[in-house]
């Protein structure tokens, strides 16, 4: 084996930087990762949780996230998808989704700001540098993957339109289109498509507007052309195709809590001794690979988040 490479080289600076927390509390985890990024394409998983060979590979060729877990193949990510608007099928959306059309396509920012205005998805992409994020995903469902995203800090944006006094939440709209988005018709949901952040958790670095994965733009099934992705809660809160963000000063009330009222709350932070009322959250199944992984609290970012939710008691505010 040659020569180490920095960890600086193989994940954007943001990354860089939570990894050196994830270095200080799981030095064991973390140099097995970065040996393996180093070493190229070993993975603790083998053969069959590897990247497509002919498809663009994450920056620098990194093949694990940062405690080391193989990253989900590209066909994986794109063929088995939660895209109510379109389906309820894991591989409906695949097909439906095909000629969603997400050009031209802008997200209206406004509420409690003093600089409201729209972006364009280009000028998105031109005014925030484009990074990669390796983040775990994990559904309510119990199932989970690995995704080398790319997109900016949703703060960045923030930073732009400049939220009041007033604001206290952030609040997302799916695009409302039921021509295209089938599924739309279905009237057990109120649609659209409805999510929000306590704006302490919009501002955390964590927190991304994700505009493509392996290095290429968003496929329609997977949000495009702009998503957030929220790594240490439920997916269903990483809300797809946005045409909307709203600085608020109420609790919004989401789609989810709307339809299943009784089930997860605003909050939704993975949390492994927090039954769904009708599974155990306890462990997981990681699509591409064969049994069942124990589930981390906050998803294995809580060195990261936790204190966000000091003095909250989580086996009531989930
Ligand atoms: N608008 C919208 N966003 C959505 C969903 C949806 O049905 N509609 N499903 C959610 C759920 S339940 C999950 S697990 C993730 C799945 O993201 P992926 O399909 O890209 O893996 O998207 C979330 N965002
Ligand atoms: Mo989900």
């Amino acid at each position: 084996m040659s020569k180490p490479i920095k960890s600086s080289e193989i994940t954007p600076e943001a990354l860089y930087l939570s990894r050196r927390r994830f270095i200080k509390n799981t030095l064991t985890m973390a140099a097995v990762s970065l040996y393996l990024s180093a070493c190229g394409n070993q993975s603790p998983a083998g053969p069959t949780a590897q990247p497509t060979d002919s498809l663009p590979l994450p920056s620098a060729g990194a093949s694990v996230d940062e405690l080391g877990n193989t990253l989900t193949s590209y066909d994986d990510i794109i063929g088995y998808t939660n895209y109510y608007e379109f389906s309820t099928d894991k591989n409906g959306p695949t097909r439906l989704a095909q000629n969603f059309k997400t050009s031209p396509w802008s997200v209206e920012v406004g509420g409690y700001v003093n600089n409201a205005r729209s972006f364009s998805i280009d000028e998105l992409k031109s005014l925030f540098d484009q990074e990669e994020r390796i983040y775990r995903m994990r559904c309510v469902e119990a199932w989970s993957m690995v995704i080398p995203w790319v997109g900016f800090s949703l703060h960045k944006l923030l930073e732009i339109v400049e939220p009041t006094s007033d604001a206290r939440f952030v609040r997302f709209e799916t695009l409302y289109d039921p021509d295209q988005m089938p599924g739309q018709r279905n009237s057990f949901f109120p649609f659209p498509y409805i999510e929000g952040l306590r704006l302490d958790e919009a501002m955390h670095d964590l927190t991304i507007m994700a505009t493509g994965l392996y290095g290429r733009d968003l496929s329609p099934q997977n949000g495009a052309p702009l998503r957030l992705v929220v790594p240490w809660k439920y997916g269903f809160k990483s809300i797809k195709s946005i045409v909307k963000i709203d600085l608020v000063g109420e609790m919004p009330t989401s789609l989810w809590m709307a339809s299943g009222p009784n089930e997860y709350g605003f909050y939704a932070n993975v949390n492994p001794n927090v039954p769904h009322p009708r599974w155990s959250q306890a462990t997981e199944r990681r699509i591409g690979e064969g049994g069942r992984i124990d589930t981390l609290l906050f998803n294995g970012y809580e060195e990261e988040v936790a204190y966000l939710y000091d003095g909250m008691d989580l086996s009531i505010d989930f």
